[in-house]
């Protein structure tokens, strides 16, 4: 059901661009959600949202966005890209599907203003168990794959996020990443030999491998560019920042959707009455 093509070059480059993958319906109805969040302090709680940042002036985020409703749960295993992430995090038929396909570790929305963008950061250096990329025995097996949805158009100028075209095999650090590395003061990708801007339209969609090098370019135009960030990985995973679904979500999702946000309930014995 993955189009060869697009095995092909998420395989060469580390990242494949789905044109079209949410339609302008999708895209408005999330948008409309979106226009109506206050932009509460970093750190605070909206409802079962948490408002965050990075801290390297890259933008405002909205943690655990497949709370703000139902546009975003239908994103958990959107057909536009479900079969190329089951198929790039691997497992299917072995132990690593023993609580299903898939797990979501981190789900957010970010709001990029005029001035901000993130440094560059993965790129195999040091190496991490969980953004690597790895092909084995005829499969892939790659610890995080994250989708990146554009809700605005993302053009030159706008803050584009940057890859470095077939980073994740590197074997070497990018003698310049000192320089465009994220960092508390800001750091742009801008400039780093090798690097390029992933343009998307509102609605398309990128899923990248984490350990690609990547970042941002700084937004220069006026106006906001807003993503959706999902990142994969197997079912066994963990939390990345330790939230937890609120229990109305978990109530309301399909079994497929609730599979792959939380795989597995944890049980906890009761304790012993005391007999009298
Ligand atoms: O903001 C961007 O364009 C890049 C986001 C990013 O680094 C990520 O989603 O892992
Ligand atoms: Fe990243």
């Amino acid at each position: 059901m993955v189009p060869d093509i697009d095995t092909y070059l998420f395989d060469l480059r580390g990242y494949v661009i789905l044109r079209g993958a949410l339609s302008a319906d999708e895209v408005g109805r999330m948008n409309a959600i979106l226009d109506e969040l206050p932009r509460v302090e970093p750190g605070e709680w909206y409802g079962h949202l948490h408002a965050h940042t990075y801290g390297t002036k890259d933008g405002y985020n909205y943690q655990q966005i497949y709370e703000a409703g139902e546009p975003f749960e239908e994103l958990i295993d959107h057909p536009s890209w479900i079969e190329h992430i089951k198929l790039f995090v691997g497992g299917e038929g072995t132990f690593d599907y023993h609580h299903g396909p898939l797990f979501i570790d981190e789900c957010f929305a970010n709001f990029r203003a005029p001035g901000e963008a993130i440094g560059l950061h993965s790129g195999g250096h040091p190496p991490i168990h969980r953004n690597q990329f790895r092909y084995h025995s005829g499969r892939f097996m790659c610890g995080q794959v994250n989708v990146l949805m554009a809700l605005t158009d993302i053009g030159a100028g706008d803050g584009a996020t940057m890859v470095i075209p077939g980073s994740h095999k590197s074997n070497f650090a990018h003698p310049h990443a000192a320089e465009h590395r994220m960092k508390p003061e800001g750091a742009t990708v801008e400039g780093t030999e090798g690097a390029v801007e992933v343009h998307l339209q509102a609605g398309d969609a990128v899923i990248f491998v984490d350990g690609i090098s990547h970042g941002s370019a700084r937004r220069a135009n006026a106006g906001e560019r807003r993503i959706v960030v999902q990142r994969y990985g197997p079912s066994w995973g963990n939390f990345r920042h330790g939230y937890a679904p609120s229990p109305q979500l978990l109530q309301r999702l399909t079994p497929a959707r609730r599979q792959i946000v939380q795989p597995q309930p944890l049980l906890v014995r009761e304790p012993q009455r005391k007999q009298d």
